[in-house]
């Protein structure tokens, strides 16, 4: 039987713009009426011409809204000429396994039901965001394309009688007007799972984790925070690596993540950093909602910073089979990262990239064959085997080294350090802050920073003295396309290289959100405590910020 497409009449919504990575509101403004159709018809529409005939993939982080979201956009699909759609069985698909399906499937996109970190449930956040066929979210001239549509929007097209039940893994055949429409409900894991086994040994890493090589169990203790990465640890960790139950926590994808936070920070990670804090574990891990992000903690909860995170995995690509098949190309760090990762570049001979914060920064080099390894200090890491971050293949990363070296998560960052020196780490976040004050103290410091004065000043407290090197708002130049991005951070540095960085964040639902990072290097004094160490800078950063001030804040509301 045919079914009609139909055309819709609607008018457009303000403020549809993506963010740092997609839209993201409130699960009440995305079920307004037309909200979500609206806005996935102007990612279909930005397309253009390519779209007709299409493969798409589907799939989010199981949070609330996602199944009912995912039909629909079936239906819009359907409507709008797309060919074929794999779509994550009950709508669920981590972000990393969404940009693996693309590239697998050669799909020319794909749609992520996803707000990320942010807090699920009917009174929080929903997210949706596209990635281009190279499986990373859409660059700015795209997402700014999208934005345009969704301001002069006047109609979508669907196919409303369209009957799908995406809770069985099984293909479905329709015929839409006379052409053919082709469903596929997959395995949430499957594809993702095999992609990892290629990047890894897992045959080692079982021995490993299970203690079949030196009679001793890896003891870990993994926090899925009852996001998407649950469906994913249970298959790698419990059946392919032969971890114990006891290893892995909130496996279940729940639509309001069990009201935790599925933020993997020390703040909102806070049930795993004590009971690694208080138990017998060699690593404890967390992930965020939708499993591109993780944290990694060692015995004791020995805090790994991402930036060192990432300094750490660059220094020991040996220990992963994917960069011995694959070679090792450059690596890369967004801004307010830590530069632990560049003194590693360095001594490799390796290029090695500051771009803007958001993964969609990378994809590019990576395309181009220049960047091979990457990290964010929001917790992000990842590497060219897909073009988002990746929060269990870090995982796995880090077994592997942890494997390779035979050594403890924490002597492995001591002798790094030992032979890089230490980046000491830290951001504070201001979550939930009036925009307005935020917009004028943003402003207030820009003009500040970048006075022809201010260059050559110095600031002391507690006994130390920074002088300004160089102080803007951080702007990059794409080195693949000269794509431009402007006002990307405001950076203080230092003549020791110490860094002073503000930004508003781009991810929020509601508000704004300060973002400060503080970041100093030692070359001795490498196994000071970070929030002794960074204390004068911080100080300094509230005095040139007058943050209380504008804000009302006396304190942040997470540090990590
Ligand atoms: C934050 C992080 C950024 C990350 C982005 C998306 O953005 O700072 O590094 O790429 O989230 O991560 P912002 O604009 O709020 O600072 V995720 O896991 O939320 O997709
Ligand atoms: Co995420």
């Amino acid at each position: 039987m045919s079914l009609n497409v139909e055309t819709k009449q609607t008018t457009p919504y303000e403020g549809q713009k993506p963010g740092t990575s997609g839209l993201r509101k409130k699960v009440k403004v995305f079920t307004q009426p037309n909200y979500t159709e609206n806005f996935v018809q102007c990612i279909l529409e930005a397309n253009g011409t390519a779209l007709v005939g299409s493969t798409l993939v589907v799939g989010g982080d199981g949070r609330y809204y996602c199944k009912e979201a995912a039909e629909l956009i079936i239906r819009i699909c359907a409507g709008n000429g797309v060919a074929k759609l794999l779509v994550g069985q009950n709508g669920i698909l981590s972000t990393p396994a969404v940009s693996s399906l693309i590239r697998h499937n050669k799909a020319l996109g794909g749609i992520v039901l996803t707000a990320s970190h942010n807090p699920g449930g009917p009174e929080n956040d929903f997210g949706i965001k596209f990635n281009c066929e190279n499986g990373g979210p859409a660059p700015d001239a795209f997402t700014n394309k999208i934005y345009q549509l969704s301001t002069t929007i006047k109609a979508y097209t669907l196919v409303p009688s369209l009957q799908i039940d995406i809770s069985k893994v099984g293909v479905s055949n329709y015929d839409i007007g006379g052409k053919p429409f082709v469903v596929e409900v997959i395995d949430s894991v499957a594809n993702y799972v095999r992609h990892m086994e290629e990047i890894f040994d897992f045959g080692k890493l079982h021995d490993f984790v299970s203690g079949k090589s030196n009679g001793k169990p890896l003891k870990m203790r993994i926090d899925s925070m009852n996001g998407v990465t649950g469906a994913y640890v249970r298959e790698i960790f419990l059946n392919r690596l032969g971890a114990t139950e006891a290893s892995v926590v909130h496996t279940t994808p729940l639509p309001d993540f069990g009201g935790l936070h599925p933020d993997p920070n020390l703040t909102y990670a806070k049930d795993l950093v004590e009971t690694v804090a208080k138990g017998d574990y060699d690593i404890g891990a967390a992930f965020d909602g939708d499993g591109d992000r993780n944290m990694i903690i060692g015995s004791k909860a020995f805090f790994v910073t991402p930036s060192d995170s990432l300094a750490v995995i660059a220094h020991y690509l040996d220990a992963i089979p994917y960069f011995q098949k694959n070679g090792v190309q450059g690596f890369a760090r967004s801004m307010p990262t830590a530069s632990a990762v560049d003194l590693v570049g360095k001594k490799l001979g390796k290029e090695v990239f500051e771009v803007p914060t958001g993964w969609k920064y990378f994809g590019n080099l990576m395309d181009a064959g220049r960047l091979c390894l990457c990290g964010e200090e929001s917790f992000g890491t990842g590497s060219n085997h897909i073009r988002e971050k990746d929060g269990i293949w870090a995982v796995l990363a880090w077994i592997s080294v942890m494997q390779h070296t035979g050594k403890s998560i924490e002597d492995i960052l001591k002798q790094h350090w030992s032979v890089y020196g230490r980046n000491y780490f830290t951001r504070y976040d201001y979550e939930e802050c009036d925009l307005e004050p935020c917009n004028e103290m943003m402003a207030t410091m820009e003009k500040n920073i970048t006075a022809a004065e201010f260059v050559g000043k110095s600031f002391s407290s507690e006994g130390k003295t920074y002088k300004v090197k160089e102080a803007d708002n951080f702007s990059y130049t794409d080195p693949v396309d000269k794509s431009l991005a402007t006002k990307q951070g405001l950076r203080i540095v230092f003549d020791d290289g110490s860094r002073i960085v503000m930004r508003l964040s781009g991810t929020g639902s509601s508000g704004a959100t300060v973002r400060l990072y503080i970041d100093s290097y030692e070359k001795q004094n490498v196994l000071g405590q970070a929030s002794v160490m960074l204390k004068p800078l911080i100080d300094i950063a509230l005095e040139i910020s007058q943050l209380p001030k504008f804000t009302g804040r006396n304190a942040p509301t997470v540090i990590t």
